[in-house]
Parts: C-alpha cells; sequence; structure tokens
C-alpha cells in the first residue's frame, strides 16, 4: 500500500483531458472536498495473490476510475464482452460510476481494454498483461480465460472498499506500470463435498465467485456418498429424491440433492466464472446412500438400512452383478450429458470392501464407460493401481498411504492431481481447539497450507507429471456457508497461490502480509473467514 503526493491534481487533470465533466459525482471528486475521500488505498502491482509472474511498476502512470470510464472489449468477441461485462457489474457497486461497456460513441473517454487476438505466446492460454497508465487500463490475453484472470489481477489492485456493496467515498487508484501474468499448472482446483452435507445451489455459486477472484478454475463436486445421492438421474428416478431426501446429511442433519436443471444452471454459472466442473460419482465404495435406495444393487438383493455417521469403507458394489454396470452406465450416461467440461471423477477411494482383484475387474469397465461418453476419467491415488491408460487423471490425497502406485502411473504418463491431504485439505481443523473441521490428517496452519510444492511432495512425482492442485473441503461438520468459508479462507488463497505462481516467488512472508490485504476485501464482501494468529491482519 502506498500513500499519493499530488494524486489529486493529476486526478483533476486526467478527467478534463477526458472531456466532459460536470457530473455530481464527478464534483465528488475535485480538490475542493478531500476530506471527504480515502486517497491512501492505493496497492502496488506486487499486492496481488496468486503472485503475479512478472510486475514493472510506474508510480508516475497510476490510472484512476472516474465517473466516465468506458469499459471497451475485443470487438466481435462476445466472450470478451461478457468479460466486460463481468467487471462493470464488479465494480459498479462500490463506486457508484455507471461503467458503460462498448458504447463506440464514448470512444475517446479514458477505458478499461480488453484485448484479444494478439498473440502473446509467452501467456498461453490462461495468462494476461495487464498495462496502466493516465489515459487507462489495457488487458491482452489469447483467450477469455486470459482475459478474466486478468479482470480479478484488476479487482485486487483497487483499494479493498471496491468490495463494498454500496457507494464508498474513494479515490479508486489503480497501479501504474505493467504485468506478465501466467499460471505455473493449468488445473487449479477447488473440490466441495455436497454429499456429507448437501449445500443449496445458491451457496454453491457464492463459493464459485469466491474462489474465482484466486483463479481457481475448476470446482469438483463430490455429488454422491454413503450418506447421500445429490444429483437427479432420470433411469434411477428414486436416487436422489430418496438417497438425497430430508435427513440423509451426516447425523440425519439435512438433506437435498441438485436437480438437473440446477446442475445445469451450476455448470453455466461457473463457466460464467471461468471454472469447469468436474462432477464426482464415487465408487465402488463410498456408496451405501444408492445400496440402500436400490435393494437390486446388493448381492443379496437386500436393501440395507441408510446411514449418516462417518465412517468410510463399509460399503460396495456388487462386483459380479450386471446390474451393477447397468446402473454405473446409465448415471455416467447422464452425468456427461450435462457436463460439457472434460472430466469426469468416479472416485476409487477407500474402497476396503472391495477385493483388489474386483476392484481391478470393475475399474477396468467403468474407465471405458467414460470414455465412451467422450470424458476423461479423473480418480482418487487408488485408481493408479489398475494401471489406467494415459488419459486417466489420479489425484494424490493420503500422505499415510503407499504411493508407488501414483508413481507408477506418472511414469506411464498419466497426469496426477496434487491435494496431499495434511497440507491441501481445508476441511482438516486449524488447531487442535478449531471447532469445525476433522483431524486424521491435520491439524493444518494457514502455513503450513502454503509451505509445499507439488513436484517435490512425492518422490518420483516431479513438475512435468503434474495436471495441477486441489483445495479439498470434504463437509462432514460443514452445515453453512459460513462454516464453508471459515474453512476455505484464508487456506484455499493459499493452494491457488501454489498452483498458479512459479516455484521461484514461494515467500511466506510475502504470502502473509498479501493476506492481511486480503482479509480487508473479505469484510468488506462478507465471507467469514478464520483470523489466523500466523497472520498480522
Ligand atoms: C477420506 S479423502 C476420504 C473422504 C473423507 C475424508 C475425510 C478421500 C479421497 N476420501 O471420504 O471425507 O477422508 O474424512
Amino acid at each position: 500500500m502506498r500513500t499519493r503526493k499530488s494524486l489529486l491534481a493529476v486526478l483533476g487533470a486526467s478527467l478534463l483531458c477526458a472531456g466532459t465533466l460536470s457530473t455530481p459525482a464527478a464534483a465528488e471528486t475535485t480538490p475542493t472536498q478531500p476530506e471527504s475521500i480515502e486517497v491512501d488505498g492505493a496497492r502496488q502491482l506486487t499486492d496481488v495473490i496468486p503472485a503475479p509472474v512478472e510486475t514493472h511498476p510506474d508510480e508516475d502512470t497510476d490510472f484512476w476510475l472516474s465517473p466516465v470510464t468506458q469499459i471497451r472489449t475485443e470487438p466481435g468477441s462476445q466472450q470478451a464482452a461478457q468479460v466486460g461485462q463481468y467487471l462493470a457489474e464488479q465494480l459498479r457497486p462500490a463506486t457508484g460510476y455507471p461503467f458503460p461497456v462498448n458504447k463506440a460513441e464514448n470512444s475517446i473517454l479514458p477505458a478499461i481494454s480488453l484485448e484479444l487476438g494478439n498473440n502473446i505466446p509467452e501467456i498461453g492460454d490462461q495468462g494476461y498483461t495487464y498495462e496502466a497508465d493516465h489515459q487507462g487500463v489495457v488487458i491482452e490475453a489469447n483467450t477469455a480465460d486470459g482475459l478474466f484472470n486478468g479482470v480479478q489481477t484488476l479487482r485486487q489492485l483497487l483499494p479493498s472498499a471496491i468490495g463494498a456493496d454500496s457507494i464508498q467515498s474513494q479515490v479508486w487508484t489503480l497501479p501504474g506500470g505493467k504485468i506478465v501474468d501466467y499460471p505455473r499448472t493449468s488445473y487449479r482446483g477447488a473440490m466441495l463435498d455436497l454429499a456429507r452435507h448437501f449445500h443449496p445451489l445458491k451457496d454453491i455459486k457464492t463459493y464459485i465467485d469466491e474462489i474465482a477472484q484466486y483463479k481457481i478454475n475448476y470446482l469438483h463436486v463430490h455429488l454422491t456418498d454413503d450418506q447421500g445421492w445429490r444429483i437427479q438421474i432420470d433411469s434411477w428416478p428414486k436416487l436422489a429424491p430418496v438417497g438425497g431426501g430430508e435427513g440423509t446429511g451426516v447425523d440425519g442433519v439435512g438433506g437435498g440433492y441438485l436437480t438437473k436443471q440446477e446442475y445445469k444452471e451450476l455448470v453455466a454459472y461457473a463457466q460464467s466464472r471461468h471454472i469447469t466442473i468436474v462432477p464426482e460419482i464415487d465408487m465402488p465404495g463410498h456408496v451405501r446412500a444408492a445400496m440402500s435406495t436400490y435393494a437390486k444393487l446388493n448381492c443379496d438383493g437386500v436393501a440395507p438400512e441408510p446411514r449418516t455417521d462417518i465412517e468410510v469403507g463399509y460399503s460396495s458394489l456388487c462386483i459380479d452383478k450386471e446390474i451393477t454396470y447397468e446402473f454405473v452406465s446409465d448415471v455416467i450416461e447422464e452425468v456427461a450429458e450435462m457436463t460439457p467440461g472434460p472430466y469426469i471423477h468416479i472416485g476409487g477411494d477407500e474402497a476396503h470392501s472391495t477385493t483388489a482383484e474386483d476392484y481391478r475387474k470393475f475399474m477396468n469397465k467403468v474407465v471405458p464407460m467414460v470414455r465412451a461418453n467422450g470424458k476423461r476419467a479423473m480418480g482418487w491415488q487408488e485408481i493408479s493401481a489398475v494401471e489406467p491408460p494415459e488419459s486417466v487423471v489420479p489425484q494424490y490425497w493420503d500422505p499415510n498411504g503407499d504411493p508407488s502406485d501414483v508413481v507408477d502411473a506418472a511414469a506411464n504418463a498419466n497426469k496426477i492431481l496434487m491435494s496431499p491431504a495434511d497440507r491441501a485439505y481445508v476441511d482438516q481443523k486449524y488447531n487442535e481447539d478449531t471447532e469445525l473441521g476433522l483431524s486424521w490428517a491435520g491439524p493444518t496452519t494457514l502455513k503450513e497450507s502454503y509451505s509445499w510444492d507439488p513436484a517435490e511432495t512425492v518422490d518420483g512425482i516431479g513438475e512435468d507429471d503434474i495436471l495441477g492442485v486441489e483445495a479439498e473441503l470434504f463437509s462432514e461438520t460443514l452445515r453453512s456457508m459460513d462454516d464453508i468459508e471459515f474453512m476455505a479462507f484464508p487456506r484455499l488463497p493459499a493452494i491457488a497461490e501454489i498452483g498458479w505462481s512459479p516455484k521461484s516467488s514461494h515467500d511466506w512472508d510475502s504470502f502473509s502480509s498479501r493476506l492481511a490485504d486480503q482479509g480487508e476485501r473479505w469484510q468488506q464482501q462478507g465471507i467469514n473467514f478464520y483470523r489466523s494468529p500466523q497472520v498480522d491482519w
């Protein structure tokens, strides 16, 4: 953060250059009433999480938002225009400025421009450049994803009051200079468990908005487990209303499921935030909700009682029954049909009630079903035991398990998703006294969530083997949005930085001081977060 010297004078000059300035809001920003204006909220180019790759500050070329600032986007690109509209929606409430998007007649006014198509190889398909001077800000990218990432950086470069939902009296400085930024890994995910406690669509959308700020680009939804089945499947119509009915949350609290219509709405909302949904149907274990709903899925044809405790490893699909594969095929087909993203996660973890031989038999039938529906399978690390084809992504999670099968998968060219439970499981308690959360892999402090490297976690799994990182939020103890936020913030931004920023920029002192600034933003945005004593908030 820094204070400005002659900012008001420069601001006045920049407004004058712009031409037409007699709106009441413009009058508020003239030097006649400086005491009512917050002038010292300006940020530096480096005040961003995840840390950008390159920053070249120039304090003499700051840009100030004003009532006449325009948003312009790449002509002919509807996707760029959508990012422009999104940006305008983010900036309007706190500034009170109109931010018209693509008003041709205003082409001489200062602007934030979102440009595509200049083909900058260095930044790839998710990176962007940011350049500010007195006339405006230009964000350039090769894709709309890149523009969206640049917009998240721009939001963080504004004073934290930009997150308020009512007009704030404030000078809205965007720091001058240039940023060149692109991710270390292409997949930066968050996983939300809807099975242990169901979280309704509105909360999932809120979470999407929150994680998008940190350039998370995949949301993995854990849709099924022993306790509940949370997605409508037409060919097995009782699965969701019965297997996901009232009382199917842990300890019998809550319940619910996403209808297909809601799932489609979720996918579309995530897309509007440049996030891809990865649906998980966990099998052949973690299936009690399905088995207690349909007796015919059980080897003995008898439906067991539903269970809402948090034991794991006691359920298994019946590997030798033909109906099992009709069931799995129907479910995968329907889930694939409503999922535009490339992945379907098929679980495969903790199948302690399935023999190794049966597990192999099962996965060797199911992985090709995913492929036949045009998708790639993801699976928890146990799936590596079946030597899956290269298209399958094993997800490393268990620091207590033997990683040799995952190492072999990496050697066989499978890309690995990294979520070591003692670092990236943001459902673990922060310390022994944290009321929420589990502790089998923790407790996990913020600093521990930040202090790891995905290419150094497992011997034999290096930089080139990694697809990316994911922050996991299993919800055995999490019932509300407040609970979700309290566990994810501030640890999720730590995982996001590990996945995005170059290894060379990894620095706890820098991260924790940048995080303090994020804390102000979370307050403005109404995000419930844990005030870790490791940060000087
Ligand atoms: C293990 S992590 C699980 C989940 C539980 C989690 C927390 C993983 C792949 N499986 O079923 O929710 O521990 O208890």
